[in-house]
């Protein structure tokens, strides 16, 4: 303590390299002011906040470079099994805290900086979210990266350094309206550019036979295109280990050889021109989720970022390796849904035309190295591309799909030699007006394990989207539930609830969630369930002044806090809780007590999707009428724009109640439904997704279920039932759906939300109707709950106490144990490193 804050002392006591990187508060310091001296040349009046944060942002990267370099090195010394996660999506958000946290630096910047006169959590806020991602399925690609660090698993993500990402929704009117995420306008201090690996990638052309030496031949493609993708490196830090992984995602530029020609021919302008037609390739992310709008620029893209991770996993291996028999022995690719499938024939087309293997042993390596995780039965998500297409972008792929097309079908002729039905069911060629590749087949056959992602997805996945492959192969098939990493998701977000477990159960429960569990000996003491309550409603009344500042609604603490937060989706269901609010706004007109809520809601929609962007303009016009409606005060709602990571940070330790309300069947698993149980919200669901797995978890007594079952929604729609139908059998929902109809929600404009009527009425594809009833009846049961204050809280402290299953280091240890064949590595930062 003596010697805590004299320099001398402290550099007395450490060597160099600590002077440099070290943890002392006084190092910290030195590094914090260092980098805003001499890394962004500003002194402490004409420094920016901004500035402020990147100075802190590359202080805590330097303390991790050592980390990293050494893991790195230890992975090519031990020459281990690595795992390589291909997605289109990392939906990352801040990493600061994150970073400061796994270092176990926080608090002692806080406190350094808070001498400074400077608040962490102000520099915190400067951050811009790295929203490369829609929703789910990149958060959960974060989530991963985050455990298999953790865990200390060899591991690499590969994507696309997309410029712009998830698009800012801003609300005119009660719109939605787009803006472009410029999250690179001010550089990104967290990630290296490593121009000396960049990778040639090539699109177009023909391809040629030419006789080899062996008096065979060799296929060459003569492409017409090249761009060159650059890679961009991030650390990804395990949380207080001293393993740091890589997230390496590529940018596009213009190839050298593009030009030439017109570079020549003199016309430069027009050469230029063309340079940024290449570059488009890793511009913006596509930001629609659930749905595939078969967009070329998305085929490049995908294509594009595979074949630059393929060449970088294949030259990693090959730099050890002087022949490919243990190439899968020694990589596990797992895809990210199809968005990535094109590397089954990329790495095909590598081993055989690049490296002469063999058909067979390049197929047996492809198959022992990838695995495919499903995340939607959606139809309108299924990657089908047309064949036209993939012949004129990528006419070698082609021809490898054709023929491990051809090898595959004998084989289901061979197993079912009368049934030329399924023959054309499991072709990876979808024949019809317009010939499409399907994605997903080729991603199931080219891969030795197919998952789905909650277990009542992945038993729809075998019974249903892939069944007829289930029959050819069931081995292939498993099921990896997601999960979420408590580190973010309780640690850093929710402090006083994270320090309050901390307390009871010791620290360990960050990396060892069954840790969680000891909470239940807690349940009889008084004093802990009333600081639950308590840090519950200090987090209430910190999103409550957030909502004050940002939308001026008054939303009273008191209230039961009703959150859904995801991807604004007809299957999602947003419109069915929209319909409920109306119903209470109606109940409490009629003089109807009802206990006070205040409905939150976050949801971006695919700009395209018309029917989700009107429902967004319906639940303002909802929330412009019950806010403003000065005879009651008991209902608020408030839609809070601009839904991301850092926003989900905030509003997930103030939810009371988590709306997981999709049409059973249709959410893969759902992971928000996870962040929000571990917080202490108790769940209105139906029996879909991970909800099921929850419910379970937790006890049918502390979740709210309703609502038709996946099988009873199959057998609905084989009826014919129309919404039309539950409105006449439930009065209440009558008064509802003619409020809307009567123009009541839009005067200026009566038949605004017509569209909306029509598909309830008619074949409510997402049974919104059909399930009014039973959702109205399960939320007086909420009521009825929260009015019992002791057992609501015993209700949202078992919650917390029972979700630690969902931990993702839980999901990325089966995935490693099952799938991957990966084990962890022990980093040692003492060992010297011998020059490679
Ligand atoms: C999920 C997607 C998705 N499933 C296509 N599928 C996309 C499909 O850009 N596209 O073309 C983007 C995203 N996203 C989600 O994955 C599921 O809906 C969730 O239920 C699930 O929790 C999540 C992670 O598995």
């Amino acid at each position: 303590a003596q010697q805590r804050d004299t320099p001398a002392a402290f550099f007395r006591g450490n060597p160099a390299p600590d002077a440099r990187t070290g943890m002392h508060p006084i190092a910290l310091r030195r590094a914090f002011a260092d980098h805003l001296h001499y890394s962004r040349a500003r002194e402490s009046m004409s420094a920016t906040p901004f500035d402020r944060y990147v100075a802190l942002a590359l202080s805590a990267r330097d303390r991790l470079v050592d980390r990293w370099t050494k893991t790195q090195h230890t992975y090519y010394e031990q020459d281990v099994k690595r795992g390589y996660y291909l997605s289109a999506e990392f939906l990352l958000g801040r990493a600061l805290v994150a970073n400061l946290q796994a270092l176990d630096i926080y608090d002692s910047y806080k406190t350094v900086l808070g001498e400074l006169g400077l608040d962490l959590d102000e520099l915190v806020e400067q951050e811009p979210d790295a929203g490369l991602g829609n929703g789910g399925l990149g958060r959960l690609a974060a989530c991963f990266l985050d455990s298999m660090a953790t865990i200390g698993l060899p591991t690499y993500g590969y994507g696309i350094r997309y410029e712009f990402g998830i698009f800012e929704q801003v609300i005119r009117d009660g719109y939605q309206v787009e803006r472009a995420d410029e999250w690179l306008r001010f550089g990104n201090p967290w990630e290296i550019e490593r121009p000396e690996h960049a990778v040639p990638v090539s699109f177009g052309g023909y391809t040629e036979r030419v006789p080899d030496k062996r008096g065979g031949f060799r296929v060459v493609w003569r492409h017409s295109e090249q761009v060159i993708g650059v890679p961009f490196d991030t650390p990804i830090a395990g949380y207080q280990s001293n393993t740091v992984n890589t997230l390496r995602l590529w940018s596009a530029r213009a190839g050298e050889e593009f030009d030439f020609e017109l570079f020549n021919a003199g016309d430069y302008v027009h050469a230029v021109h063309e340079k940024n037609q290449s570059e488009v390739i890793s511009k913006v992310l596509y930001p629609n989720d659930n749905f595939d709008k078969g967009k070329e620029l998305r085929l490049r893209q995908e294509y594009f970022f595979v074949a630059c991770s393929i060449a970088d996993i294949v030259n990693r291996y090959n730099r050890v390796h002087p022949d490919f028999s243990r190439f899968a022995e020694k990589n596990a690719i797992q895809l990210n849904d199809t968005h990535p499938a094109i590397a089954i024939a990329e790495l095909m087309r590598v081993l055989i035309d690049d490296h002469l293997l063999p058909w067979e042993d390049a197929w047996k390596q492809t198959v022992g190295a990838f695995g495919y995780t499903n995340h939607t039965l959606l139809p309108e998500a299924l990657e089908r591309w047309p064949v036209a297409l993939f012949e004129r972008l990528l006419p070698r792929h082609l021809e490898i799909i054709y023929e491990i097309n051809r090898r595959f079908l004998r084989e289901v002729m061979d197993a079912h030699p009368q049934d030329q039905d399924r023959v054309a069911r499991m072709s990876l060629i979808e024949e019809g007006h317009e010939r499409h590749v399907r994605m997903a087949h080729l991603a199931v056959v080219g891969s030795h394990s197919v998952n789905g992602v909650a277990k009542l997805h992945s038993e729809l996945v075998k019974r249903d989207l892939l069944r007829d492959f289930y029959d050819l192969w069931p081995e292939r098939f498993n099921n990896k539930t997601n999960g979420v990493t408590f580190r973010r998701w309780l640690l850093a977000c929710n402090p006083a609830l994270a320090a309050l477990v901390t307390e009871k159960v010791g620290p360990k429960w960050v990396t060892e969630f069954e840790r969680l569990r000891e909470l239940e000996r807690h349940l009889d003491d008084p004093e802990f369930i009333e600081r639950i309550a308590a840090v519950k409603r200090a987090n209430k009344v910190a999103l409550a002044k957030v909502i004050a500042q940002e939308l001026d609604i008054n939303v009273d603490p008191s209230s039961i806090f009703d959150v859904q937060i995801k991807r604004l989706h007809e299957y999602k269901r947003q419109l069915l809780n929209a319909l409920h609010i109306v119903a209470l706004y109606l109940r409490q007109k009629r003089g109807e007590q009802i206990t006070p809520r205040t409905f939150i809601f976050g949801a971006k929609a695919a700009p395209g999707y018309r029917q989700a962007k009107l429902i967004i303009k319906f639940i303002h016009a909802v929330a412009y009428v019950v806010n403003g409606d000065r005879r009651h005060t008991g209902l608020r709602v408030a839609f809070m724009p601009n839904y991301r990571v850092s926003l989900a940070e905030r509003i997930i330790p103030a939810a009371d109640v988590s709306e997981q309300i999709s049409t059973a069947g249709m959410e893969a698993s759902g992971t928000g439904n996870m962040k929000l149980a571990l917080n202490g919200a108790l769940t209105v669901g139906t029996l879909d997704g991970a909800n099921i797995e929850i419910r379970d978890a937790v006890g049918p007594e502390n979740f709210f279920l309703f609502g038709l079952t996946a099988d009873e929604v199959i057998a609905r729609r084989g009826e014919h039932f129309e919404g039309r139908t539950a409105v006449a059998a439930d009065p209440e929902l009558r008064e509802v759906i003619e409020l809307i109809s009567s123009g009541f929600f839009s005067p200026e404009y009566r038949e605004l939300f017509q569209p909306l009527l029509d598909r309830l009425l008619g074949r409510d594809e997402y049974m919104m109707l059909a399930d009014f009833k039973a959702y109205s009846a399960c939320q007086r049961e909420v009521e009825a709950a929260y009015a019992d204050r002791q057992s609501w809280l015993r209700k949202s402290a078992l919650n917390i106490a029972r979700v630690g299953e969902f931990s993702s280091d839980r999901t990325v240890r089966e995935y490693a144990r099952d799938i991957w064949g990966l084990t962890p590595v022990e980093i040692d930062l003492g060992a010297a490193m011998s020059l490679v």
